[in-house]
């Protein structure tokens, strides 16, 4: 097959998350007010910001800001994470960074799928966050033998997946036909399946050894969980989602409002109880519920170096030795003030954020910039103080595991909270995954350092072209 005929893998994955947003929206019709919710509150925020409306025109397409940014699945074996790497791959998405959320009372270790390259975010930002769950967290032996048991017998990809994703590995892409053919057979994987796999007393097992596993054990397939669109205030839409009858959780999680937002902030409606049904000893179906599927929102800032980064940690990690946040909602007030109170000690301006190393920027020429010729090459800081390079900040891309263990605990519902040792085991998760996760910060690091280089370059070629 000749080359050129292929889908650009970007196009792939941008056709892959419409069909997701529009089966979610059919499936969860709460999740289609949520969006229209964002809509309206992003349309509203870009009138009163003109602004903010210009930036936004520079570097986005307007009409797609209130889309979908990412979705989550949880999977229960290494050879379903191993075959969804390589479909996710097929799409442009790889794996960033590890997360553990055990130490969060979550039996499941996790990373991100995502576009890399610049230019691959900007077409389409689309990531799913993906979990492993963790059998090797269950106490119970017995129990953790019968859902190994259950999980090595369920297929989650279609033939047809299976069979599209070995073609495109092996011609180095997909036509157009295949390519829609893809989309429409990996789709299944994520779809709902309202027959559970299990009879209700084996749910009820794995339910009472944790929500979590009873949700990866008990169905056909990893349904997506959620589905994310970006928002512009996210404040605005969490004090909306009451009068539109959704219920959001308790608070926003994340850094507080700022002026300059960094890393990512997120707020989700808590997860609806559907009605499903479990097999009986007798060949039938009995009726039951299980809690699994919510919306969720996210408003984006900038990525924090290492350096930055430890900061955050340890301002959050002070805020809630102050306030812990409860899943009910009855200090969400407190919470807020004392997470405000201890991030004053956070920059809020670009230049400061910039001076003290803490953030990522991307660098660019100015007008004067453009029109200037250097006669050698000058150090950045005094090229910006003489107006020659902007910097603006690069976008945080990926996840935060305490924000995730938040959303993970609010849509397991209220109920008290379970302890695991805290057991990271990043080489288990490269080894079921099959490869090594990529390093967030080395790609922020990669896109600050590209940026520097072409201006220099830019300002000294324009000497040489003279
Ligand atoms: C994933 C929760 C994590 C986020 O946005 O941090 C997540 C899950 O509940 O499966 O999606
Ligand atoms: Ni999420």
């Amino acid at each position: 097959m000749k080359e050129n005929s292929f889908v650009s893998a970007d196009d792939i994955r941008s056709a892959f998350s419409a069909a997701m947003s529009l089966m979610y929206r059919e499936e969860v019709p709460a999740y289609g007010t949520l969006m229209e919710l964002v809509a309206r509150v992003n349309g509203e925020t870009l009138s009163a910001d003109s602004t903010l409306k210009e930036r936004l025109e520079a570097t986005d397409s307007l009409e797609r800001i209130s889309e979908e940014r990412h979705g989550a699945i949880r999977l229960g074996t290494p050879a379903e994470l191993s075959m969804m790497r390589r479909v996710f791959a097929v799409m442009g998405m790889y794996p960033v960074g590890y997360y553990d959320l055990s130490t969060a009372g979550v039996p499941v270790h996790s990373t991100a799928f995502r576009p890399v390259g610049d230019a691959a975010l900007k077409r389409n930002p689309f990531r799913v966050f993906t979990s492993l769950l963790r059998l090797d967290l269950i106490a119970d032996e017995a129990l953790r033998a019968e859902a190994e048991a259950i999980l090595k017998e369920r297929r989650i990809f279609t033939s047809g997946a299976v069979d599209l994703t070995e073609k495109a590995e092996r011609d180095g892409g997909v036509d157009k036909a295949d390519a829609e053919r893809f989309v429409a057979e990996v789709l299944e994987t994520f779809r709902w399946h309202d027959e559970a796999n299990v009879g209700a007393d084996m749910y009820e097992r794995l339910h009472d050894a944790h929500r979590l596993i009873a949700d990866v054990v008990s169905f056909k397939g990893p349904h997506i969980n959620h589905l994310t669109p970006r928002t512009l205030d996210i404040d605005r839409v969490q004090a909306l989602m009451p009068e539109y009858g959704i219920a959001p959780k308790a608070v926003v999680e994340g850094p507080p409002t700022r002026k300059c937002p960094v890393l990512l902030r997120q707020t989700s409606f808590k997860a609806l109880e559907e009605p499903v049904s479990f097999r009986s000893a007798d060949g039938g179906w009995r009726t039951g519920s299980h809690t699994a599927r919510f919306g969720e929102i996210e408003q984006r800032g900038i990525a924090l170096t290492p350096k930055g980064r430890g900061l955050y940690d340890r301002l959050l990690d002070e805020s809630r030795k102050i306030v812990r946040p409860a899943a009910d909602g009855s200090n969400a007030r407190e919470y807020e003030a004392a997470l405000t109170q201890v991030f004053e000690a956070f920059p809020d301006s670009w230049a400061e954020i910039r001076q003290a190393g803490l953030g990522y920027f991307s660098y660019s020429l100015t007008e004067k910039g453009r029109r200037t010729k250097l006669p050698g090459r000058r150090d950045l800081n005094s090229l910006i103080a003489d107006g020659l390079i902007r910097f603006d900040p690069i976008v945080y891309e990926d996840f935060l595991p305490v924000s995730a263990a938040g959303i993970f605990q609010s849509n397991l519902g209220d109920g008290a909270q379970q302890e695991f040792e805290a057991s990271p085991n990043q080489k288990r998760f490269e080894t079921d995954l099959g490869v090594a996760v990529l390093n967030e910060f080395d790609h922020y690091a990669g896109i600050e350092q590209a940026s520097i280089e072409g201006c220099l370059k830019a300002l000294t070629a324009a000497m040489a072209a003279e």
